[in-house]
């Protein structure tokens, strides 16, 4: 196979990208681990946490076309042209995109699909894709990863709007039995405002029916797994891109955190003028299957999803949402943790935060094995059992000896416990 560009290597004058030549020139910028990405479609495999999420979120939006096997390799025009991005974007840099030469790039999001999919005539559609961006890797930050855009296109006549009407009422006689929080903000403001083109309460009815059908997603979603009676929490935010107005991104609250897992706003009306969609106005939303599996399954680490190892693809089966176990041929090495529980009390997830926050993934479980109340006192005590692990090495003792000490002193600090060993 041909080698690609490379800071030592010179050019070659093509590469080779799912079984096709394309010409390379002064822009190309594709590296061969990424080139070799091209075709896994993760999001496709039915036992893969990214397939089966895909699979959940196509059963919950019934009636929606559901599209999957679209090429990343677009045109910058459809990329960021067609979306009204400016010409001085940071997006279309080098430093943040793959391309191939200077007509041809990887997708950065699935919002490239949004005009031709719309011009294909799609008024109710999901389509899953890798998308790619250049950028550090770490737990949480991967160059490829995969998104899931959605639209819903109303006829802005009588008919729609009743359509319109009908579905939202759905939604809200459903979630309003619900167990969920909704922190929710204006649908339309000064700072996340109406299109010219639009009415200002066409636009915040279709603004409505996303929230409400974005927030019935996540109840599905998060609603349903553990044992936990806490509500889901959703926060909505104001967001900007260039292609939506008004725009939001939503935050799930799970296992103690705020998590960003999708964008989504009204499309504006070029958008769908360019797409020949006449007298009709649209919502679209992108989210991050990677975000939402991660979370879902505990998978701790965004690397995971690449794995060919057994021990990670035999734990999971289509159309089923399972805990993760970590598996590591590094021994572990457990430490336990008792104190005194401060007056005003303290949350395990609280605790548990705290060691995540300190030792990071290098806490493989936290399980609470003790407790008990003094009869006089009435103080309350706990024994946690913290189990330390490294993925890719074996800890010492000395190391774990030292993580452990950093966790009490941290919990100590932030919440006031009295260690009792
Ligand atoms: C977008 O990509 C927009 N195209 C979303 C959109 C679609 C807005 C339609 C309006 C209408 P953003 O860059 O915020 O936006 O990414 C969307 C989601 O992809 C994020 O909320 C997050 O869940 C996920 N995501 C973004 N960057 C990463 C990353 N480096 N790793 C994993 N997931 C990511
Ligand atoms: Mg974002």
């Amino acid at each position: 196979s041909r080698r690609l560009l490379s800071a030592q290597a010179p050019r070659p004058s093509t590469v080779s990208l799912l079984g096709k030549e394309y010409a390379t020139d002064d822009v190309t910028n594709i590296t061969s681990s990424i080139a070799e990405k091209l075709g896994r479609d993760l999001h496709r495999k039915p036992a893969h946490p990214l397939g089966i999420i895909r699979g959940l979120i196509e059963a919950h939006f019934t009636g929606f076309t559901a599209i999957s096997d679209v090429s990343p390799l677009v045109t910058p025009a459809r990329n960021f042209d067609d979306l009204g991005f400016p010409e001085d974007h940071p997006g279309r840099a080098l430093s943040d995109s793959y391309y191939i030469n200077r007509g041809l790039m990887l997708r950065t999001h699935t919002s490239a699909h949004e005009v031709e999919t719309f011009r294909a005539g799609e008024r109710k559609w999901l389509l899953s894709a890798d998308v790619y961006r250049r950028d550090e890797i770490d737990a949480s930050h991967y160059p490829v990863f995969h998104q899931m855009e959605g639209a819903r296109v109303f006829s802005n006549d009588k008919t729609g709007m009743q359509e319109l009407a009908n579905d939202t009422a759905r939604l809200a006689s459903e979630l309003e039995r619900a167990n969920i929080e909704i922190e929710d903000i204006p649908h339309i403001s000064s700072t996340n405002p109406v299109q010219p083109e639009h009415d200002p309460e066409t636009s915040a009815l279709v603004a409505h029916h996303l929230k409400l059908s974005l927030n019935s997603l996540i109840l599905k979603l998060f609603g349903g797994h553990g044992a936990s009676t806490e509500p889901v929490r959703v926060r909505w935010i104001e967001a900007y891109f260039p292609f939506t107005s008004p725009s939001y991104e939503v935050e799930v609250f799970y296992r103690g955190k705020w998590l960003e897992i999708l964008g989504c706003g009204v499309v504006k009306q070029s958008t769908l003028d360019r797409s020949n969609v006449p007298d009709s106005i649209s919502w679209a939303f992108g989210l991050g299957l990677e975000r939402l599996a991660m979370f879902l399954f505990s998978i701790p680490d965004i690397r995971l999803f690449w794995s060919q190892d057994e021990r990670f693809l035999s734990q999971f089966s289509p159309g089923k949402v399972t805990t993760f176990k970590a598996y590591s041929k590094y021994p572990p090495n457990s430490r336990d943790l008792s104190f005194w529980l401060p007056g005003t009390g303290l949350h395990d997830n609280d605790f548990c935060d705290v060691v995540r926050d300190t030792v990071g993934d290098l806490a493989e479980t936290v399980e609470l094995i003790d407790q008990f109340t003094h009869p006089k006192t009435k103080r309350t005590s706990k024994c946690f059992r913290i189990n330390y692990r490294s993925m890719d090495k074996s800890l010492t003792d000395e190391e774990a000896n030292a993580l452990h000490e950093q966790v009490a002193s941290r919990v100590q600090e932030k919440f006031g416990v009295e260690i009792r060993n």
